[in-house]
């Protein structure tokens, strides 16, 4: 076992935070990082998050010179170079976009399950905005048909940054938003969320209960 020489700002609850430890553990790289917990939220900034990444969004990752990566996908990439095993993003090709694409859409939903949990955790229920809410929702819906009809084969090939991507994303839609029952229109996808989902690295990064 190491001592850690990097430090990250997580919070369990966070889809982008778990997208990196699931990458740290499937690159056997979890004993190079230290955990620093922390809350952010768009009205309550954590100060010492601000001091490193003046956007105030977790994860960030201080390395060991000090310097701070953010956001996901930066670290992501970061520590992707950091292991000597076969890269989980690849490097060039075709095969690099279309990865990154997947990931793309895999966090694009995150960010649209992020704000509705915002929206409807943080913000008083009367000043709720329902069609920007059930817009953020749809966003998400499209996502998971796209992936459903389209990417379940690539998804299936190999577990790397696309799969890692959506399975946190599915995972998060399970943990904040169970009433979108994203399952019930997405047979093909809910059979493939369950069998990553018994990956030591998904078991060992599930949200709180
Ligand atoms: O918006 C804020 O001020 C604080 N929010 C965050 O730090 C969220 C935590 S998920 N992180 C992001 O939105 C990161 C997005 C960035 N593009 C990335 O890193 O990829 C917390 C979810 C929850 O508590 O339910």
């Amino acid at each position: 076992m190491s001592v850690p020489s990097m430090t990250l700002f997580h919070n369990p609850a966070s889809p982008f935070v778990r997208k990196v430890r699931v990458l740290l553990a499937e690159t056997g790289q979890q004993d190079r990082v230290a955990l620093q917990g922390c809350m952010p939220t768009p009205v309550q900034p954590d100060a010492q998050l601000v001091h490193d990444n003046p956007v105030g969004k977790i994860p960030a990752l201080r390395l060991a010179d000090g310097t701070v990566l953010h956001d996901s996908r930066v670290i992501l990439d970061y520590l992707d170079y950091q292991h000597v095993g076969n890269p989980l993003i690849p490097r060039d090709g075709s095969a690099r976009w279309r990865r990154l694409t997947l990931a793309s859409m895999a966090d694009g939903m995150m960010d649209a399950a992020v704000l509705v949990r915002y929206e409807t955790a943080l913000r008083p229920p009367e000043k709720h905005w329902d069609q920007w809410l059930e817009e953020q929702r749809n966003k998400i819906r499209r996502t998971l048909v796209e992936l459903e009809s389209d990417a379940i084969a690539e998804l299936a090939s190999h577990f790397d940054i696309a799969s890692i991507s959506v399975a946190c994303a599915l995972g998060y839609l399970d943990f904040r938003h169970p009433d979108l029952q994203w399952r019930d229109a997405n047979p093909k996808l809910a059979a493939w969320c369950a069998e990553v989902s018994q990956r030591p690295s998904m078991l060992q990064t599930q949200p709180p209960v």
